[in-house]
Parts: C-alpha cells; sequence; structure tokens
C-alpha cells in the first residue's frame, strides 16, 4: 500500500534500518534461521533505469511501502489500458558482519509478474510468474559492515508486460504491476532445510493412513550443508497438539556432507487423532528440527498438520471422514476496492472469514495461487480448499510456456502442499474459451492436441508430486469440444463454469446441463466451478431480468442455482463466482473495470446473495431483511392524493415464520418458502421503519432496517403529495441510486394525463446483441454513474409533465450510444461474438414549451461517443400548460437518455 509519496529529483537517502535488526544479538544467529519483513521504505520509479547502483540515476523516485502495485489507479480512469512494463524498486540495507558465516536469502511472496534481483549490481536472481513465491540467495553478493555502515544495493526490476510465454496471457481480471505481496530477508546458518526447492519450506508432510482410532505421519525433506561443518546431525520431528502438547517426536541421525541429505521420517500410529473438518478444524503442528551434537539448533520450521480423509464420488459427490458434504463456497480474487492486489494481510484473512460467516465450506483459490495467508486461514477455520495456476483462456505453443506452466504448478504444489485445507490442485481455466486458429481447422486441431498434452503433462506431474490428492480442471460451458480434447478426461475431477441464464438466455440450461454430465460421463464427479450473475448495488429492479445489472436479477439466479445443485446429490461442489466483485480493467458495462458478480461489494459489502446463502447454510438462526443497503428509494403513490406507495419487501431466513411490523404496524406473519419471506409494503414519504421478528424454541430473533423514501405523486399537481424533484431514465425499466448524492433514478414510462412520460418512440437495444433487452454496456465517459447514460429512448417525439405552474429547473442528459468505431468481443465474453459498430447521423431540435432550446444537435458531433452530457435550465410554468418537450428530426433519430425536474419555487 502506498503510505507516504514523495518526489526526490536526487537521491541521497538510506534507508539503514536494518542494520540494527540484524546486529541484534550476535549469539542468536549462531543458531536457527530468521525470517524478517523488509516492506518498509523502498524506493519506486516507474520506467526503465540503466546502470547501477540505481540511485546515481536523476530519475524520480517515490517513497513507499510494500505490498505495492502501480495499477491501482489507471486500471479504473476512462483511459483505456494500464501501465504494463517495466518498473524498479531499490533500498540500502546495511548488512551486519555477523551474517557473513550465515547464509542470507530474499523472499518475495509475489510479484507481478517477471523480476529480477540485483544486489550491489549483480544479478542475483530471476523469477517468472507473478501468483508464487520465490527465494533469492544472495549471501555472495553482499558487503558487510565492519564498522556498522556495510551498505548494500537491492534493486528490483519488475514487469507486468505481455509475454507470450507466460500464463495468464488473457483473463477477466486486472495484471496489476508490482511486488504486491510481503518481502522478507531470510538468514540460516549454513546448515538449513532446504530453501531452493521452489521456495517450498523443505518438509513435505503427509498423512499415509487415517482413520478415527488412529493416523501415521510422513515427513520428508532435505537439508544442505553449505558451510564448513562436519560431524553429526539430528532431525527431529516433533507433533504438537492444539494445546501445544507434544504428542510425538521422530529423530534420525546423518553424518554430514558438503551437499544435500535427503530425509523421510514416519511416525507409525496417533491413538485417537483427533480430525480436522469443517466444523472442527482441529490442528496440530509438526516442527522440524535440525540439531547438532552439542544440542544446538541450526534449523527449525514449523508446518500445520490436520488428519482427514476424503474422497469424490460421481454418484454421491463430496465425504470427508466418511461422512457426506455437499461443498458450497466460492472463487476469490485478490484485489480490493481502491488498492489493487496490494492488499494487507488482514484482510485477506477477513475475506476467509467472510465466506465462513456466510456458512460456506469450500474456497476455490481462482485462477492463481494467492497470499499465504489465505491457505493458513482456511487450514484455521475448517474451509476446504482448491488451488489453481493461472492458465487461463488460451495457451502458447512455445516450450518456454509449456516449462513456465509446469514449473508454476510445481511451485504451488510445493509451496502449499502442508496445508490441511487444499484438497485439490487445479490447472486450465476455461482453455477452451477462445481458440486459435477458428479459420484453419486442421490447425486448430493441433493446437487442441497440444492442449491436451499439456494438460497430460501437468496431470501426471501433480499425480507423482501428490497422489494424496485430487486434479481437476474447470472448463466453460462447451460440453462436448472439452469432452473432445480430452479434458473431461485427463484429471480426475471436472469442473464446470456455468452461466446459463446470464450469458445465455434460458436458466433452465443449467440444470439440464447438469444432467447431460450424468449421463454422459457417468464416472466422473463434477464440481460446478463458476456460477454467477453481475450485480451493482446501485441498481435496482421489480421486474429483473438478464443483464440488467440488478441485484434482485442476481438473487434470482443464485436462487435457481442452487436448488438445482442441492436436489442433485452427484454435484459434489457449488463454487460461487465470485466472493467478491474484482477488478477486471477490460470490463465496461455500469461499473466499468469492475466485475460485478462477487455476492460481496469491491469492498466485501455483502450483497443479497450473501444473505440468501447464510439462510441456507446457517446452522443457528438467521433473519435478515432483504436489499438492507438499498436504502433511498422512490416510488409513484398508489392513487391520486395517495399517500403511500406500496412495494415488495423479503426477508431471507432459516426460521419457519416472520412478522413484518412497518412503522410500528403489524403488517402480517409469513412462513418461509425456500428461506424466503415476502410482503407488499405500504412505504410513506420520509423514514420508514421494517422489522422483522420471529422465533426459535421461544427465543426471539429480529431484524430491523430504516428506508428513506421519496413518494412521487400519483399526478403530479396532487395537493396532498406536493411536487418536489423527480429522476427518469428513459429507456430502462431499472431503478438507479446514485451513490454520493442517494439522488434514486425512477424508469421511464409512457406520459399520460397528470402525469409525466415519453411519446412516441422505443426503448434503445444493442442491434444483434441477444443479451441486454435494453440499454448499452458501454463505459460511458466522464461520469461514474453510467447507469444514467447507459438507457436511452430512440426517436422520442415528446416528453410531457404535467406540472403545477411554478419555477422549475429541468435538466435533460444525454449521450451517444451507437458509433466510436470497431469493438472486439473481451476474452470472457462467452458467446464469442463481435460486434461492429458504424455510427448513425442523429441531429434534431429541442424546444421546452415551444422554446427553441437546442438546435441542429448532434452529440457525437459535439460531446464523441459514448460520453454523458448534461443540459441544465430553468423553465417557468404558467397555468396548467406543464412542461412539453418536443423533439424535431433533422438526421437519424431524436433521443434523450434521462431527465431531471426539482422545482425551484
Ligand atoms: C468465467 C471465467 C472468469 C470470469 C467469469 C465471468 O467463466 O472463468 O474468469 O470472471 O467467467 O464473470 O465472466
Ligand atoms: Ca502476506
Amino acid at each position: 500500500m502506498l503510505k507516504k509519496i514523495i518526489y526526490y529529483p536526487f537521491l541521497f537517502f538510506f534507508s539503514i534500518s536494518l542494520v540494527l535488526l540484524l546486529c541484534i544479538a550476535n549469539t542468536a544467529f549462531a543458531q536457527s534461521r530468521t525470517k524478517i519483513s523488509i516492506n518498509d521504505l523502498w524506493q519506486f520509479h516507474k520506467g526503465d533505469i540503466e546502470g547501477f547502483p540505481l540511485q546515481d540515476n536523476k530519475v524520480e523516485w517515490q517513497l513507499l511501502s510494500l505490498p505495492h502495485t502501480w495499477n491501482a489507479e489507471d486500471t479504473h480512469d476512462d483511459v483505456p489500458g494500464y501501465y504494463r512494463d517495466n518498473a524498479w524498486y531499490r533500498k540500502n540495507i546495511s548488512i551486519s558482519p555477523s551474517l557473513r558465516d550465515r547464509e542470507v536469502f530474499l523472499y518475495f511472496e509475489g510479484a507481478n509478474q517477471e523480476t529480477e534481483v540485483f544486489i550491489n549490481g549483480q544479478k542475483a536472481g530471476v523469477h517468472i510468474g507473478g501468483y508464487t513465491r520465490f527465494c533469492i540467495p544472495i549471501s555472495k553478493y553482499l558487503k558487510f559492515a565492519e564498522s556498522g555502515n556495510g551498505i548494500n544495493e537491492i534493486a528490483i526490476k519488475v514487469t507486468n508486460r505481455f509475454n507470450e510465454d507466460i500464463p495468464t496471457l488473457t483473463a477477466d481480471f486486472t495484471f496489476f504491476g508490482g511486488i504486491y505481496r510481503d518481502v522478507y530477508l531470510i538468514s540460516t546458518n549454513p546448515v538449513h532445510f532446504d530453501l531452493s526447492d521452489h521456495a517450498s519450506n523443505g518438509i513435505y508432510i503427509t498423512t499415509p493412513a487415517v482413520t478415527e482410532e488412529n493416523a501415521s505421519v510422513h515427513i520428508k525433506g532435505k537439508f544442505v550443508n553449505n558451510g564448513k561443518a562436519k560431524g553429526k546431525v539430528k532431525v527431529i520431528s516433533t507433533i504438537w497438539n492444539a494445546d501445544k502438547q507434544k504428542v510425538s517426536e521422530v529423530q534420525s541421525l546423518f553424518r554430514l556432507k558438503p551437499d544435500k541429505i535427503a530425509f523421510e521420517q514416519d511416525i507409525k500410529s496417533i491413538v485417537d487423532p483427533k480430525l480436522w473438518s469443517p466444523e472442527n478444524p482441529y490442528l496440530y503442528t509438526v516442527t522440524t528440527q535440525l540439531v547438532d551434537q552439542t544440542g544446538q539448533i541450526l534449523d527449525e520450521v514449523n508446518n500445520p498438520l490436520g488428519f482427514r480423509w476424503f474422497r469424490f464420488d460421481a454418484k454421491e459427490g463430496f465425504f470427508l471422514n466418511g461422512k457426506h458434504y455437499k461443498l458450497i463456497g466460492a472463487s476469490r480474487h485478490q484485489d480490493f476496492e481502491g488498492m489493487g492486489n496490494a492488499v494487507p494481510d488482514a484482510l485477506q484473512i477477513e475475506d476467509v472469514k467472510l465466506l465462513k460467516e456466510m456458512g460456506g465450506n469450500f474456497l476455490r483459490v481462482a485462477h492463481y495461487p494467492q497470499d499465504p495467508v489465505i491457505l493458513e486461514t482456511c487450514d484455521k477455520l475448517g474451509i476446504l480448499a482448491s488451488v489453481e495456476v493461472p492458465i487461463v483462456n488460451t495457451i502458447t505453443e512455445s516450450e518456454a510456456f509449456y516449462e513456465n506452466c509446469k514449473n508454476m504448478h510445481l511451485e504451488m504444489i510445493r509451496q502449499n502442499f502442508n496445508h490441511p485445507s487444499v484438497i485439490i490442485w487445479a490447472y486450465m481455466n476455461e482453455i477452451l474459451l477462445r481458440p486459435k486458429f477458428r479459420e484453419d481447422k486442421p490447425r486448430q486441431e493441433k493446437y487442441f492436441q497440444n492442449i491436451t498434452n499439456l494438460a497430460q503433462e501437468i496431470e501426471n506431474i501433480t499425480r507423482k508430486e501428490d497422489p494424496s490428492r485430487y486434479t481437476m480442471i474447470p472448463n466453460h460451458g462447451s460440453f462436448d469440444l472439452y469432452r473432445r480434447v480430452k479434458l473431461t478426461e485427463i484429471p480426475m475431477l471436472v469442473g464446470w463454469n456455468l452461466y446459463q441464464g446470464w450469458y445465455s438466455s434460458g436458466i433452465e440450461g443449467f440444470a439440464e446441463f447438469l444432467d447431460k454430465h450424468r449421463r454422459e460421463l457417468p464416472d466422473k464427479p463434477l464440481l460446478v466451478t463458476e456460477y454467477g450473475a453481475d450485480a451493482d448495488p446501485r441498481i435496482r429492479s421489480f421486474t429483473p431480468e438478464r443483464f440488467d445489472k440488478s441485484v434482485e436479477y442476481a438473487n434470482y439466479y443464485h436462487e435457481v442455482y442452487l436448488r438445482e445443485m442441492l436436489d442433485r446429490p452427484f454435484v459434489a461442489a457449488a463454487m460461487i463466482w465470485n466472493l467478491a466483485d474484482f477488478s477486471s480493467e477490460t470490463r465496461e458495462e455500469s461499473m466499468p473495470h469492475i466485475n460485478n458478480k462477487g455476492i460481496t461489494q469491491w469492498d466485501r459489502t455483502p450483497k443479497d446473495p450473501y444473505y440468501y446463502y447464510q439462510a441456507f447454510l446457517l446452522k443457528e438462526p438467521l433473519l435478515k431483511i432483504a436489499s438492507r443497503e438499498w436504502i433511498y428509494r422512490s416510488g409513484i403513490a398508489d392513487q391520486p392524493n395517495g399517500k403511500t406507495c406500496t412495494r415488495p419487501i423479503k426477508t431471507f431466513t432459516n426460521l419457519k415464520k416472520v412478522t413484518l411490523i412497518v412503522n410500528g404496524k403489524i403488517i402480517g406473519e409469513k412462513n418461509a418458502e425456500n428461506r424466503v419471506c415476502e410482503w407488499q409494503v405500504p412505504f410513506v414519504n420520509g423514514t420508514n421503519t421494517i422489522e422483522v421478528v420471529g422465533n426459535v424454541n421461544g427465543k426471539a430473533y429480529r431484524d430491523y432496517i430504516e428506508i428513506e423514501f421519496d413518494l412521487q405523486p400519483y399526478f403530479l399537481s396532487d395537493s396532498e403529495t406536493p411536487f418536489q424533484e423527480l429522476n427518469v431514465l428513459l429507456g430502462a425499466k431499472r431503478i438507479f441510486i446514485e451513490e454520493t448524492t442517494h439522488t434514486v433514478w425512477l424508469p421511464d414510462q409512457p406520459y399520460e394525463q397528470g402525469s409525466w412520460g415519453h411519446i412516441g418512440g422505443e426503448s434503445f437495444k444493442i442491434k444483434n446483441s441477444g443479451r441486454q433487452s435494453y440499454g448499452t454496456d458501454k463505459n460511458i465517459l466522464g461520469t461514474d454513474n453510467d447507469p444514467i447514460y447507459q438507457t436511452q429512448h430512440v426517436n422520442i417525439e415528446q416528453y410531457k409533465l404535467d406540472l403545477p405552474a411554478g419555477q422549475y429547473e429541468l435538466t435533460l442528459h444525454f449521450a451517444e450510444l451507437v458509433g466510436g468505431g470497431v469493438k472486439e468481443a473481451l476474452p470472457y465474453n462467452l458467446d464469442n461474438s463481435v460486434r461492429q459498430e458504424e455510427s448513425e447521423v442523429r441531429e434534431f431540435d429541442v424546444f421546452i414549451n415551444d422554446l427553441l432550446v437546442l438546435e441542429n444537435f448532434n452529440i457525437a458531433n459535439e460531446f464523441g461517443f459514448a460520453r454523458g452530457v448534461a443540459h441544465k435550465m430553468e423553465v417557468t410554468v404558467k397555468g396548467n400548460k406543464g412542461i412539453t418537450i418536443k423533439f424535431r428530426a433533422k438526421k437519424g433519430e431524436p433521443v434523450l437518455n434521462a431527465l431531471q425536474v426539482r422545482k425551484k419555487y
């Protein structure tokens, strides 16, 4: 995170805090390993630099702390693209002479995506890949401080530029560049557990046999002797229970040689082991020590240990410790609002808690390995997990690409090997989404063959590395294609990312797909690795439909999907896409650069589906009023001079019956159906108190929210509810609430006498798209309130508001939604459509009460394409004339996107 920005034209700044740290107690270093973060006070330069020491370069340096990304802002502005190139980080550290006889390493939890490390101008190491850890030995490049100032320059070059040999090539998420996870300095005795094995901790623990009565443990590892030490050392592994009592110990004796020594240890019998499960994630720990003849501890590594056994069954789903579990959870991306991927550990831990509090028992760590605290928290909270490498959408047919894939996969397995939460290693997400060589079928067959070969190689590596876990490939919904390319055959489990009722119409297609798998691949366990629908919390609808972005549609989608999966025992897992909204720079839509499929917002505020899952999954009583973050609402009075507007209120609950009380009056008691109760509620103008009550075994439960309701008069001249303000989205069936002003925009209606609405014309619809029934998904430039401009009434003749006499402020909002060149379908677009956009010539006059206010108005000429513009004016209404806005076409069809009227006097 960027804590402080100071610009230094020249740099005289030395960060020497480490002198202190590395000098503390010389004697302590004689023994075990130290690992200490060096996140603070780095100098950063976005761009290229030539020549060392870097600090001699007269460039601008920014002072910051890790974790850091340079893309937190440019991925969320109106300019397409973001910085994907080189950048440098540097800092000076002073190394104590006491480290002369030790080994020093730099340990990175992650940097995206190619990293070169230089110590005092010499290249110490490189790493490829943005999501796995790496450990670089730096001893031989160090200068030691004899009298306290042996300054060493650490310089790190990082690039996130596209590299066809490194996965991920394309995907629906942002490739934030930077050293975005913690960096540590490690120092060890020359005799230490192997740190050079793909940045693992050198110890691999398995539990070859586990029953309720007995468990065995196998410990495997390597240690190295990079010094002159001779004699014997012991490897001692101790198992501790959760209360830190010793449960078992095993020792092995070795004669040191100047080389690596591999060891294996067995603990045959742990009687009555406490099992690890979602309800009781009981964790043991294993301490493995290297001890010399004098009893001195040379190195020590700690690992978690959980006793559990599990299996997937194609017919019956998943079993843990012999008990059936429906795996229900979510995938998680690693970014957070305003921070990109540079997210502090504490917030990452919160994500796993959020999933647990939802009642979830599974996390798909997708599409790449994440911060170490994620699986650590899964271990502790009892969340089962799958982890995968970021081979997404497409491959490059090069040896370098294959090697990078395999290496990443090995890194993932070895670095995360000891987590009891992990049960699946996965690879290749939707790899046939955008098959290359569409125009050349024989070549495409070869491409497919290369994918099959790569999958088989990764599969072989995984089974050899870790026969105790399952393998999985998550595919998109092209069943026959994946089957033909053998991607349903090679892995042990098949994952399907399914979006029927979202990317494709017909939500019933989801269940049909599941049944097809069961029929055609009866021996293959099935996991639904993704399903979800966009929900922009600012968009609401009482007539929700596909792609309207309303939370209401997303909730309906989840209701259907969850029901179908619960009805089918053979569906082993339901993994929501996604736990939270996440950054995807190439996306446009209602919230540009964000994928809104999260069941929580980008800042993790829950949306309706989150509570819906709670109602299904939690054991403890749950009573939550739905749409609770939709505080500001509006609607038209039920009748002329009416004081109420009737609208539905829903509650998610696992209680049998719930009573609703609105503004102190009982509305009624309802039985929950499918964990939902729904009432019709008469809202009054102003604050409405909404309370639901119920009880379980005599104990009362309650939930309460307040809704601010802006009651619109039935007739604009109603005296009981005098007109104040009206905001209308033309061509829309959805409601939009501005986040900062709380302005509520209502959908338009056809004009009726005494009221307001359009005359003539129709809602704007994207040509040749079966996706949205109204509006566009383009990023509207110049505003964060894109939905105001994304819908439009086309070919409009008039707009009438039968307002009483007075002075009004009228604002007309326009945006040209057609044109702007050719737009290629984005890689995540599952329908693979390519859209050509020709612009339309459009020029019109606008009259307000017969006064010409806009002449020959050509939105595109004046403001360009997809840019929101507002024209605000004062209008005096005399007598009962109201306001009539007339549109006169000169060329093409007149349009209006939105309209606001506010009473002044
Ligand atoms: C998918 C992809 C995922 C996307 C998601 C979506 O199938 O695996 O990366 O983010 O769909 O929202 O389109
Ligand atoms: Ca971390």
